[in-house]
């Protein structure tokens, strides 16, 4: 059987992980791209001599050159500009959107059979910018926020109720970003709803808001922390999940900015909503009844992402 091609584009901090990652699950031939030289090539090569001590086998390559991701069964997309501290996600949209083309049109002419996972921010928009730009299949592009985002909100859970992080299921709808909407009621301890769980003792609805607030604002707490950086090991992993079960036709259903053409009353924009992922990518949207509060939670992210799409219009017409 044919091994399996993964292309990064955008060598920085997750991609240096994502990398690392992708070697050690032995996903196959790993493709480092990122335009300043000798990054890309030193952590191609450095991770190459890790793979006599792990035991993975495979090339490993970085290049300036988008010629190098030809053919590639996975591209996941880094590249840009991270957050400093006090810069919002939405600071970054005209500086990444410049990205976004210049990587849309190496997807476009080398990996147009990829499947595409987009992972710069502000995420909900510059995965639908990347979707134009490279006019590839919606079902073939979609962005990663919600596995982070739900992770965060798995652990914070865990550790309230004093349970293995393994136990916790957990559900967030919306842009990722301060408008996220996780969900309580389908979130779950072992499949018991977090509500009942509240009802039980285990814990209040005030922690359970200091919880929801908390994971809301997961990606800051930590730029807050790292000072010149934004997270990277749980970005990595939560984008590894979403290749991994594509390259297994694995039908995982995970929380994605997926493309919504009138789901949750959405047409024509990239949302985080819970979607089937296998070999055909995107195989199907998840669509859940919501409660009038988390309908207008969702709304207010919905409205959020669509103010983004509007202003990334404007900056250039030709998207
Ligand atoms: O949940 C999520 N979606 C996210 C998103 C969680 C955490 C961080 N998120 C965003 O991912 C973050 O705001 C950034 O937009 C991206 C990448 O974060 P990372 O921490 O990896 O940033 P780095 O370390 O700065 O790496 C970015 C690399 C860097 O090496 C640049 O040289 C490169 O991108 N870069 C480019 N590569 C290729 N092509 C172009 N044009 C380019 N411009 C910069």
């Amino acid at each position: 059987m044919a091994k399996a091609k993964i292309a990064l584009i955008g060598g920085g901090n997750i991609g240096g992980t994502l990398a690392h990652l992708a070697a050690l699950k032995e996903f196959g031939d790993i493709v480092i791209f990122d335009i300043v030289e000798g990054l890309p090539q030193g952590k191609a090569l450095d991770l190459a001599q890790s793979g006599p001590v792990e035991g993975f086998d495979g090339e490993f390559k970085g290049t300036q050159d988008y010629k190098d991701i030809e053919g590639a069964d996975v591209v996941i997309v880094t590249a840009g500009v991270p957050r400093k501290p006090g810069m919002s996600r939405d600071d970054l949209l005209g500086i990444n959107l410049k990205v976004m083309k210049a990587v849309g049109e190496g997807i476009k002419t080398y990996a147009p059979n990829a499947f595409v996972i987009c992972i710069t921010n502000p995420l909900d928009v510059m995965v639908w910018a990347l979707r134009e730009i490279t006019g590839l299949p919606h079902n073939k592009v979609v962005g990663m926020a919600g596995v982070l985002d739900s992770s965060r909100f798995r652990l914070f859970l865990a550790n309230e109720f004093k349970v293995s992080v393994e136990d916790v299921t957990a559900f967030v709808l919306g842009g990722h970003g301060d408008t996220m909407v996780p969900l309580t009621r389908y979130s779950t301890v072992a499949g018991i709803p977090v509500p009942d769980l509240i009802e039980m003792g285990w814990t209040t609805q005030e922690n359970i808001d200091g919880i929801v607030q908390r994971t809301r604002d997961g990606g800051a707490e930590i730029v807050k922390l790292l000072k010149t950086g934004s997270a990277f090991y749980a970005p990595a992993t939560s984008a590894i999940e979403m290749a991994d079960a594509y390259l297994k036709d694995k039908k995982r259903v995970l929380p994605a900015a997926a493309h919504l053409t009138g789901q949750y009353g959405v047409n024509d924009m990239y949302v985080g909503v819970p979607v089937v992922i296998g070999a055909g990518g995107v195989e199907r949207i998840v669509e859940v009844s919501l409660t009038k509060d988390e309908k207008a939670m969702f709304q207010t992210s919905v409205d959020a992402v669509s103010g983004l799409v509007d202003a990334v219009k404007k900056i250039d017409q030709s998207i």
